[in-house]
């Protein structure tokens, strides 16, 4: 079989793409598994419309049936959203969800390898997964990092979330070789925090700047990994940090009493800091997204627009 014909790339986004026109790619596994229900659906939606009125087409990815989509379409998006049997896919769950016919949402690296083989530059999420604190008991990090070494595509997200061990995560981002800049920082940004107090090597201001960091990495002929665009929540936004440290401590603890480990690991931290800050982690978290989304859009108009 043909890589077209088992991944499907809606007909709106093969042909923007065909056209040289802005394509922002979306993950679901924030909406299936890292916001709450009913509201996750409204924000699914809300992001594809910010995309849109940013001048580009929203690609959002999922597996349905065993069908890995790129572009959803509404009820698709619906599905994602309401149905509790929809999975959490990382790229290594891609094969055997496709066999099976299972269908789940995609994470930052399962939707990074779909969007980039579909040929899309530019992907917006909230914050990578990473190094999780507990590393030296569980040897817990995401794939997302492994992946990301070797998929040529631009994440723009609020850094890497702040459950995780974030100087851990900078030195494997180093390690594996993925560029990071900061957009208009010179400090890493924390997920619901504006910063997570680490530097960054490089600031970049403008999304065409950030175009121009692609169009080098081409030039150069690599290296065939991403570049991580890490877009602080505006200050007036974020979590409080001493709120955010004192109830983070709370979810690692109770995490461990549990006994939560791999995959179920990251959603549990967000809801319960969600439900532990009387929400207030959660609208810090879609401050942080709704940013990601329409930087996205900007970038890849500037993207496109080059290209031509
Ligand atoms: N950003 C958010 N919420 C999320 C995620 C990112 O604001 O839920 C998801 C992404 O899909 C990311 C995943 O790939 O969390 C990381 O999960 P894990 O730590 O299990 O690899
Ligand atoms: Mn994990």
């Amino acid at each position: 079989m043909s890589e077209t014909s088992v991944v499907v790339v809606s007909e709106e986004v093969r042909e923007a793409l065909a056209a040289r026109r802005p394509v922002v790619a979306l993950e679901s596994t924030i909406i299936a598994h890292g916001l709450p229900r009913p509201r996750n659906l409204a924000v699914a939606e809300e992001l594809e419309a910010l995309v849109r009125a940013g001048g580009a087409v929203p690609a959002t990815v999922a597996v349905l049936d065993g069908v890995p989509r790129v572009g959803l379409d509404k009820a698709q998006v619906e599905r994602v959203a309401a149905d509790p049997s929809v999975r959490k896919l990382g790229h290594r769950d891609l094969a055997p969800a496709a066999a099976l016919g299972a269908s789940g949402a995609t994470t930052v690296s399962a939707t990074a390898f779909l969007a980039a083989r579909a040929g899309i530059r530019v992907f917006a999420t909230g914050g990578l997964g990473g190094v999780h604190r507990e590393w030296a008991q569980a040897q817990d990090e995401s794939a997302d990092l492994r992946l990301l070494a070797e998929t040529r595509i631009a994440v723009v997200c609020a850094g890497v979330k702040s459950i995780l061990d974030v100087p851990a995560t900078l030195q494997r981002l180093e390690t594996l070789g993925v560029g990071v800049v900061g957009y208009g920082t010179d400090r890493f940004p924390g997920f619901y925090l504006s910063s997570s107090g680490e530097p960054v090597d490089w600031t970049v201001r403008s999304p065409e700047e950030v175009a121009a960091v692609l169009r080098a990495q081409d030039a150069l002929g690599g290296p065939a990994a991403a570049l991580v665009v890490a877009n602080p929540v505006p200050e007036r936004e974020q979590l409080d940090p001493a709120l955010h440290d004192r109830v983070l401590a709370e979810g690692l603890a109770e995490c461990g009493e549990r006994g939560i480990a791999g995959q179920g690991v990251t959603p549990f931290l967000l809801d319960f800091l969600a439900r532990h800050t009387d929400g207030a982690s959660l609208e810090a978290n879609l401050a942080a997204v709704r940013g990601n989304v329409r930087l996205a859009a900007r970038i890849a108009a500037a993207w496109a627009a080059g290209a031509l």
